[in-house]
């Protein structure tokens, strides 16, 4: 059956513009890599971010757990996401009522919504309009998570079909999924996939790992994020040239085979 190209899903008519805009940017940097930033430092964030910013399409923050960030964090991070041209993804998982998801994404200590291209929800309160009214204005997408990459997640087969069915209802703020494999024919989805490692096995916790090929040309889907592969490679920006030529080449194979 005939894929279309991230190009040709940038031009769909009911496509989000955000994730018109993230097709784009792989397209053009050939890059279906996002950086997992997962370190304590603001400043080594912003190292990452201006270091490998050329390798990646969008680079994910958990803004709450870093412990040491400078008051020009956010500008900074937006410059630079400027400056290599990716996304900023805040993974703050919400999931709350939505009078309090609005508060915390428009306010509180960090004003998510101002500076971060993307977030990501739970789907458990049943909708995203809180979340919605605050980031639509501005451009904002929201990424749903369909399923987890943990041992044992409850996320699975009726649940994952009930979040595609929220997004579809919902698709003026949702972008698409976090899942494990291509949920859904819609060409206008984002979907992105952590999880991954060169190679197959499990951290000492309960995430579990599968590789770049097996994600983006087995499992269709569209977006590698890596964390650790890169973070703990005796050199960052080796691995993540690896991480994203991995990814690339995948995709070129899996899009090659579909004509
Ligand atoms: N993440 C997962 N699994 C999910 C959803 N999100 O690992 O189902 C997030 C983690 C972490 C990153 O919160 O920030 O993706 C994965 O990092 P790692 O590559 O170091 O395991």
């Amino acid at each position: 059956k005939l894929e279309l190209s991230y190009a040709d899903r940038a031009k769909l008519p009911n496509i989000h513009p955000l994730a018109s805009k993230l097709l784009r940017i792989m397209d053009e940097k050939q890059s279906n890599l996002c950086l997992s930033a997962d370190v304590i430092s603001g400043e080594e964030v912003l190292q990452l971010a201006d270091s490998l910013g050329p390798q990646i399409c969008m680079l994910k923050t958990h803004v709450e757990f870093l412990k040491r960030c400078p008051v020009s964090f956010t500008q900074r991070l937006q410059a630079l996401a400027e400056k290599h041209n990716f996304l900023i993804f805040d993974d703050h998982n919400f999931a709350d009522t939505e009078n309090t998801v609005k508060d915390h994404y428009e306010g509180g200590l960090y004003y998510i919504s101002s500076w971060s291209h993307i977030v990501s929800a739970h789907a458990v309160p049943g909708l995203v309009k809180g979340l919605s009214d605050v980031g639509k204005p501005l451009g904002r997408g929201c990424l749903l998570r369909a399923e987890m990459s943990t041992q044992g997640s409850l996320a699975t087969g009726e649940y994952t079909k009930a979040v595609i069915k929220m997004a579809e209802e919902q698709s003026d703020f949702v972008i698409g999924f976090i899942c494990g494999s291509k949920i859904t024919e819609r060409p206008e989805f984002i979907h992105m996939t952590p999880g991954v490692q060169m190679q197959a096995g499990g951290d000492a916790l309960v995430q579990q790992y599968t590789t770049p090929e097996d994600v983006i040309h087995n499992k269709c889907s569209d977006v590698i994020i890596v964390g650790r592969g890169v973070l703990q490679a005796p050199d960052r920006l080796k691995a993540a040239e690896s991480y994203r030529k991995s990814a690339w080449d995948a995709y070129t194979k899996r899009i090659s085979q579909s004509a």
